[in-house]
């Protein structure tokens, strides 16, 4: 495991623990964990650990184990304890300490609870086993290779994964699939004869409290068992699912379940035997349903061979239409999993209606780590902000997404085999942002920020202001020098990296903008549009169906509107269009010169990978301004007001 980088677990993070006397009770594989990590810490810096009563600086306590993963953290008579009820609850408590490092030892008394907000805190990854000739060995994978499939089967070494357990433990995350949801013909046995290799990754993952999970192909009884039909209401289909999922658990006993996506982009699904998707995931909750286990089934779905030309068809009602008249439907154990806006995770999206819409159902929020229409990993784009004003929006008028994700949130996962994990060494703050929001998605993600930064860089305060300079701000610096005010998808079709303003305007997928010569944006009100903007609760239905009222940032998401339309900012549309441009252009120089000044800082290997990306954001970022400003100026035949050069 030489050369791999210990991102937010430096050495250095254990030394206020490793200096002093910690006492550890309870017993269990979690309890070893624990206290595997303190002798550790202890080795290297000279403290000692016991499991015998004494007199101690830290007391870490397992009462009991009610699988709760909360705990408390009392600071008195001298002494730090944390007292859990659940095994997870004790890991999670440890790594708190670990966070607070000295605070965690300063003699003023205190006593706090922690809880997750959300029982289930998962990534997925889009891994292939074998590497598939258009997708590669991780479908919108920007880092590598994969971290658990090599050659065609699992990695022989696990210790990275074990070491990947660890790193997102400390940030809590609980779960993970290990398998794209595009399930190829290799990947589809992983349910049947090669469900040992899923177990061993389980094996190197569950000492950090995570429970692994797989993707399954709704056609496996086809596929793998060699029946006639997947017909989720055929007898011998459930025979089957129940006799496959029953041998998954005599396994691995504590797997966490299946994530499936059916009739989306050509995965097979129910609608081919004219059944619902809930007929379809209540068919694999049945199977699962005796062992513990819970499906993920993802509302993802919509047309993906639609024409251009036909008005009608709007993608960002589909998840909505198909599902939200299946509520009260799902089984218990079925999970309904939707991404946080109506489209593909751009930059920026309404929240999905979806969401809050569906109260008899458990639904999953899904977001995306790995930054496929956001730079690739090669642009520093922090998501925390964005993440943030999702998760806190209320969508019912009172609960916010956060508190509706019931059935747990969701990211598909940043990293791969790269030896920062994750390409970019600054989007691991993607990472663990996203694993602290889903404990505690009210937290103040600036807040997160500074923790990441505090942990992973240590407490020079030059470093932690630069860093913070670099991200804070850099999801809206990318915004800004792409596409503009909610419009979305002006990428290059297929790898979805650099600027191409009609590269889906006239496919299949979906149409995005619709600008002439007048105007741009797509009109999604009730009154003359597609009539998405209905499709939201009140307030939101109305705030979104007028342009008047409709926030700018998402002005071209919902309405079509003139070059000369004025935003609640005060600039026209088309000056907004050129302003940012520029804008997030001179933010991203700034942002570079910025991470140079850092040089003498950061270690050289870290300063000089980000120093090589910063010079391709910066090329891609012109990149996007001038294409996007010309064909707006084109288009509309509008100067900028200021002169600047467009070509
Ligand atoms: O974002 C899109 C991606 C596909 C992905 C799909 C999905 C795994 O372009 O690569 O497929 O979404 O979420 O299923």
């Amino acid at each position: 495991m030489q050369g791999v980088d210990p991102a937010w677990l430096p050495d250095g993070a254990f030394r206020p623990i490793g200096t002093r006397r910690t006492l550890i009770r309870g017993s269990g594989p979690l309890v070893d964990t624990v206290h595997g990590e303190v002798a550790r810490a202890c080795e290297r810096f000279g403290g000692s650990v016991s499991r015998e009563p004494g007199s101690y600086d830290l007391v870490l306590e397992l009462d009991g184990d009610d699988g709760s993963e909360g705990f408390v953290y009392e600071r008195g008579d001298g002494r730090t304890t944390v007292t859990a009820s659940g095994a997870r609850g004790l890991l999670y408590g440890f790594f708190h300490v670990v966070r607070l490092g000295e605070t965690a030892f300063l003699d003023d008394a205190r006593r706090a609870s922690y809880q997750p907000e959300s029982a289930l805190r998962m990534l997925d990854h889009w891994d292939n086993v074998a590497v598939h000739p258009v997708m590669g060995q991780v479908e919108r994978g920007y880092a590598g290779g994969s971290l658990f499939w090599e050659d065609g089967r699992a990695r022989g070494d696990l210790e990275r994964v074990r070491a990947y357990g660890r790193l997102l433990a400390a940030c809590g995350i609980n779960a993970v699939a290990v398998n794209n949801v595009n399930v190829h013909a290799t990947e589809a046995r992983l349910l049947t004869d090669r469900i040992g290799e899923v177990a061993d990754i389980a094996g190197a993952l569950r000492p950090y409290g995570i429970r692994t999970h797989l993707s399954v192909t709704f056609a496996a009884p086809v596929v793998l068992g060699g029946l006639a039909s997947a017909d989720p209401l055929d007898e011998s289909v459930r025979a089957w699912w129940a006799e496959a999922t029953a041998r998954v658990y005599a396994t691995i006993p504590d797997f966490g379940g299946f994530v499936v996506k059916a009739d989306s982009e050509g995965q097979p699904g129910p609608f081919a035997y004219g059944r619902s998707h809930a007929d379809g995931a209540n068919l694999l909750a049945a199977a699962l349903a005796p062992h513990g286990g819970t499906v993920h089934w993802r509302a993802f779905v919509y047309n993906h061979h639609q024409d251009w030309r036909d008005r009608s068809t709007d993608r960002a009602r589909a998840a909505y239409d198909h599902f939200v008249p299946l509520d009260g439907e799902f089984a218990d154990n079925a999970v309904l999993q939707v991404k946080h806006g109506p489209m593909d995770f751009q930059v920026r999206e309404p929240v999905s209606p979806m969401i809050g819409a569906m109260p008899g159902t458990r639904l999953a929020v899904e977001l995306q780590a790995t930054q496929e229409y956001t730079g690739q990993q090669r642009h520093v784009c922090w998501l925390g902000p964005m993440w943030s004003e999702v998760l806190r929006f209320g969508i019912d008028g009172e609960s916010s997404v956060g508190a509706l994700a019931r059935g747990g949130l969701v990211a598909v996962a940043n990293v791969g085999d790269d030896p920062f994990w994750t390409g970019h060494p600054l989007a691991q703050a993607n990472l663990y942002t996203f694993g602290r929001l889903a404990w505690d998605p009210n937290a103040d993600p600036h807040h997160v920020l500074d923790e990441w930064i505090r942990l992973t860089f240590g407490p020079g305060p030059g470093l932690a202001a630069g860093l913070r300079s670099i991200l804070d701000g850099s999801w809206r610096t990318y915004e800004r020098y792409t596409a503009p005010l909610g419009v979305g998808f002006m990428v290059q079709p297929g790898h979805h990296y650099g600027p191409s303003v009609d590269g889906y305007e006239y496919s299949p997928w979906g149409t995005y903008h619709f600008a002439d010569r007048d105007g741009v944006g797509v009109d999604r009100s009730v009154a003359s549009g597609t009539g998405y903007a209905g499709q939201y609760a009140k307030p939101w239905a109305d705030v979104y169906e007028s342009p008047l009222s409709c926030p700018d940032e998402l002005l071209l998401f919902f309405h079509h509107v003139s070059y000369g339309h004025m935003l609640h900012s005060g600039k026209t549309v088309i000056q907004h269009i050129y302003d940012t441009h520029f804008e997030g252009v001179a933010e991203v120089e700034a942002a570079r010169e910025r991470w140079a000044s850092l040089v003498d800082l950061v270690d050289p290997a870290r300063h000089a990978r980000v120093a090589e990306r910063f010079e391709e954001q910066l090329r891609s970022a012109r990149e996007w301004r001038d294409q996007v400003n010309s064909y707006f100026f084109r288009k509309s035949g509008v100067a900028d007001e200021r002169g600047r050069t467009i070509y």
